[in-house]
């Protein structure tokens, strides 16, 4: 499945865009902006290779040894900046598939030092007023090693490239668990943290819905963010988006539902005690604090997210909405049938 993350609304509808849509960007943003939609972070896409593309990424894109493939996919990620400045992006997602399947394939260090120049290349024509957006992946479609493998390998290239690189965190692309909530208190603390992609998992990078397997580990995440927003914590302006790959379900509603999870987390996360929390995380009163925790993520705020969607013109159930409106139906008799293949891994 081709996944496209898609940005978690916050004040003001925005969408991330895929780059490989080549429609004309002003007719695209005249439109979106005639529905009060808006575009967020351009993710290029140098992990499959697209027709008639001149070299392969079959070994690698941005750290590939060929000096020609990765002038290729450096200039693929400048022409998503070109077409993301023309639909008012103002961030360049970059994921890359590379890495190796053997051990001896390749070369730890040199593979990284050319997925750094190439990096740079790009950062250095990214507008003064843009972020770049590196994100980090355990394994997939390297199953050996693969070169931006974890936070830590993604902090060095934020620290390598300058003040306009942060870090983004896929939630699936960590090992099982790990310890997702503590490596976003990280780079909140040295002010690398650029932003989510949010989804679930089971076993690996499975792209489950948002909360659909773990809730209370998206509730420990969100607690960080609130800790950072209500300390403002320097530099702090996470970008929200869904990476999900739904295979089961009408993927407007699977988004709804997902979005929905990423506000409950957060308004549980609103209602924790930090001054209370504070208290018993001073005082070593490891019961009462992690019952703080509980008390506010078993919190029923459903009734508050309800009243939240009325207010803003919303459906108290958007689904529901959606399935009376008989929206899907009426587009699926204009629009074309595409295949599904494709194999996207994000
Ligand atoms: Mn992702």
């Amino acid at each position: 499945m081709q996944r496209h993350p898609a940005a978690y609304p916050r004040n003001t509808k925005r969408f991330a865009a895929h780059s490989l849509d080549k429609a004309d960007p002003a007719e695209l943003k005249a439109k979106a902006s005639s529905l009060g939609l808006g575009f967020d972070a351009m993710n290029s896409n140098t992990f499959q290779d697209q027709d008639g593309q001149p070299l392969s990424y079959k070994f690698g894109s941005l750290s590939h040894t060929d000096a020609g493939t990765r002038r290729q996919a450096v200039e693929h990620n400048l022409e998503c900046i070109e077409i993301g400045k023309a639909i008012g992006s103002r961030a360049l997602t970059i994921w890359i598939g590379d890495g190796s399947n053997f051990p001896g394939q390749a070369n730890f260090t040199r593979q990284f030092e050319r997925y750094l120049d190439a990096a740079k290349a790009i950062y250095a024509e990214l507008p003064d007023d843009w972020r770049l957006f590196t994100e980090h992946k355990m394994y997939e479609p390297a199953f050996y090693s693969t070169v931006v493998q974890d936070w830590g390998t993604n902090y060095m290239i934020a620290q390598e490239l300058g003040e306009k690189a942060y870090c983004l965190v896929d939630l699936g692309h960590h090992a099982p668990n790990a310890n997702i909530e503590m490596i976003v208190a990280r780079l909140i603390q040295f002010g690398k943290l650029g932003g989510f992609h949010f989804n679930d998992s089971k076993y690996g990078d499975d792209d489950l819905d948002t909360g659909s397997i773990d809730p209370y580990r998206l509730f420990l995440v969100f607690n960080e963010l609130v800790d950072a927003e209500t300390r403002k914590a320097s530099g702090f302006d996470p970008a929200h988006m869904l990476d999900q790959s739904h295979n089961v379900t009408d993927p407007i509603e699977s988004l709804m539902v997902s979005a929905m999870e990423v506000q409950r987390a957060y308004a549980q996360a609103l209602l924790v005690d930090r001054s209370a929390l504070d208290g018993f995380q001073d005082t070593n009163d490891a019961l009462m604090a992690t019952t703080t925790l509980k008390t506010a993520f078993r919190t029923d705020v459903e009734p508050i997210l309800a009243m939240a969607r009325l207010e803003n013109g919303g459906a108290v159930d958007p689904v529901a909405a959606y399935r009376s409106a008989g929206y899907r139906q009426k587009v699926a008799e204009i629009r074309p049938e595409v295949s599904g293949a494709g194999g996207g891994i994000v």
